[in-house]
């Protein structure tokens, strides 16, 4: 794996059209990162696979992305020490209650994270905000950005 600093979790190809989001976001601040496909139920070993991966390529930040039982994020958590931010997925006849539930109600000792059902753009800015605590650079691009969401807001008036 190329080095990365973030990387990207996803339970299914179904989840990819919101995790595009996030992909977005990253690439806006030009931060390296790489998206997987990866379950913790489908797919357990490969998921543990990936995460040693990463870390040897350098991630700082894992964004897991799963819906309906969405255990990915806490999967994650338990395997590594850096931050786990997580994302439910509106899937599956409950739409992302489960899912919520399943990634924010982690046991104490094992955080996650958690932004809102398909809070992929929150979850990517939640990542360059850690990041940026190491990067003056970062910090004020994540500042501009702030002021132009407040100019577009006063613009509309
Ligand atoms: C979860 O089950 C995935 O993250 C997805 O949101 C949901 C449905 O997966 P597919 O049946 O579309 O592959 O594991």
């Amino acid at each position: 794996m190329r080095d990365i600093q973030v990387l990207i979790l996803m339970g299914s190809t179904s989840d990819r059209p919101v995790m595009e989001k996030a992909e977005a976001v990253l690439d806006a601040f030009s931060i390296p990162y790489k998206t997987m496909i990866r379950s913790a139920h489908r797919t357990p070993e490969a998921t543990v696979q990936a995460i040693h991966d990463a870390e040897d390529a350098g991630c700082q930040v894992f964004i897991c992305a799963a819906g309906m039982a969405a255990h990915l994020a806490g999967v994650v958590c338990s395997k590594t020490v850096k931050p786990v931010i997580g994302v439910p997925i509106a899937s599956g006849a409950l739409q992302g209650q489960d899912a919520l539930l399943s990634t924010v109600m982690m046991p104490p000792g094992m955080p996650v994270a958690t932004v809102g059902i398909n809070g992929a753009k929150n979850a990517a800015l939640l990542a360059v905000q850690i990041l940026a605590q190491n990067n003056p650079k970062l910090r004020e691009q994540l500042l501009a950005d702030r002021c132009a969401q407040a100019e577009a807001i006063l613009a509309e008036d």
